[in-house]
């Protein structure tokens, strides 16, 4: 009896267009694959949408593939991850178990785990996460087989003594890496990772996704990891540190002799600028250049970007508040401005870090947002 396992799959997920189009096709294609290995069912243990909402013709697209797996009699399984878990159970997952694609296993009855029984005979059952740890409460809340007090750590935050023994199966979820192991009174522990990466680090560092397909025979139980990769990742790193702008801008043509055709570029570029801006660095022309010469996408990071006038600060100690007003105070006067800059630069960040409350629609909250930013700087009559 074969299964597949999948995970952290965040539909929705990215900004960029191509990506989220990708996000969604390395999903299609991961289901193609468990169709065609003809499993039993399908585990998504966490974060099938990247939100609880996510937009309409993701869920139309989602929805059209679960139901192909379920004409071939394959069951899905599924928790809500962290992501798309709603406190209110106001969840496109919900919506999927009412009617009847998915099935949502993690159910609990007087504190202790509730199975759900599939047609081969297997018993699943699940423990989801949700923002801010409570997923630890409902571990310890379980009724289970006393565990030996040996702590193994399995991933940040999770020991395996958390965990319920005894299962041949424990599919795991949330952290986006590979990982396998078989533990002695608990079973195979494994992680598919996210099935696309979620991030520019992700897309440098795994380039693709994948999940487990599991094959039960005769008591043994096997693993096998299937990549899911549909583009190429051209990954490159400029470290400006001992470079003159000059060099930056020969390094950065290297990339342009690259074959580029149909691939995702990532270029990162770190350091501190001896002379000149930020800005100087023409990064938008080269996006520009290399999506003309056919790259699927190009995705950028200055995160580490520094120039010589931002580096010094002094920090020692003190909470946030401490630190942002000592920063804030080191760099007053760079820029002019006919505001009392330590003033605005307080209320900006206080407004910035609003966060979209539930239900609110992302350009509802995104129009507010601007609105009291044009606002707060003073700017309603030359905004139109
Ligand atoms: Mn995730």
């Amino acid at each position: 009896m074969k299964f597949a396992h999948l995970s952290d799959i965040h539909i929705g997920g990215w900004r960029e267009e191509q990506l989220k189009q990708l996000n969604l096709q390395s999903f299609k294609l991961a289901i193609d694959k468990c169709i065609q290995n003809r499993v039993a069912f399908i585990l998504i243990s966490g974060d099938l949408f990247d939100t609880a909402l996510p937009p309409i013709e993701f869920i139309r697209e989602v929805s059209e593939k679960l139901k192909e797996a379920k004409e071939q009699n394959i069951d899905i399984y599924v928790i809500p991850g962290s992501h798309d878990f709603s406190p209110s159970n106001k969840t496109m997952i919900d919506v999927l178990e009412k009617t009847g694609l998915i099935d949502n296993v993690c159910k609990f009855e007087n504190d202790t785990l509730k199975f759900t029984h599939d047609k081969t005979g297997a018993k699943i059952t699940g423990l989801f996460g949700k923002r801010g740890g409570l997923e630890k409460f409902d571990y310890e809340r379980l009724n289970k087989i006393p565990l030996k007090p040996k702590d193994l750590e399995l991933v940040e935050g999770c020991s395996i003594k958390d965990l319920p023994k005894n299962f041949n199966y424990y599919a795991g979820g949330h952290p986006h890496f590979v990982y396998a192991k078989e533990f002695k009174d608990y079973g195979l522990i494994t992680y598919p990772g996210a099935l696309f990466p979620n991030n520019f680090k992700e897309v440098e560092k795994f380039n693709h996704g994948g999940f487990y397909i599991l094959d039960y025979s005769n008591g043994n139980l096997t693993h096998e990891w299937i990549d899911v990769k549909i583009k190429n990742v051209l990954s490159f790193h400029i470290d400006v540190n001992k470079n003159s702008l000059n060099q930056i801008e020969k390094e950065l043509e290297k990339i342009e002799s690259e074959n580029i055709e149909d691939k995702i570029i990532t270029i990162r570029i770190s350091g501190t600028l001896e002379n000149g801006k930020i800005s100087d660095i023409k990064l938008r022309e080269l996006t520009e250049r290399l999506m003309e010469k056919g790259a699927y996408c190009v995705l950028k990071n200055t995160a580490k970007l520094t120039t010589k006038e931002f580096e010094e600060l002094n920090i020692d100690s003190g909470n946030v508040d401490d630190i942002e007003d000592k920063i804030i105070n080191e760099h007053k006067g760079q820029i002019k401005i006919p505001l009392d800059e330590e003033k605005t630069t307080h209320s900006l960040m206080r407004l910035l870090a609003q966060e979209k409350m539930e239900g609110e629609k992302t350009f509802e909250f995104e129009q507010k947002l601007v609105k009291s930013v044009i606002k707060e700087l003073k700017l309603e009559d030359s905004w139109k």
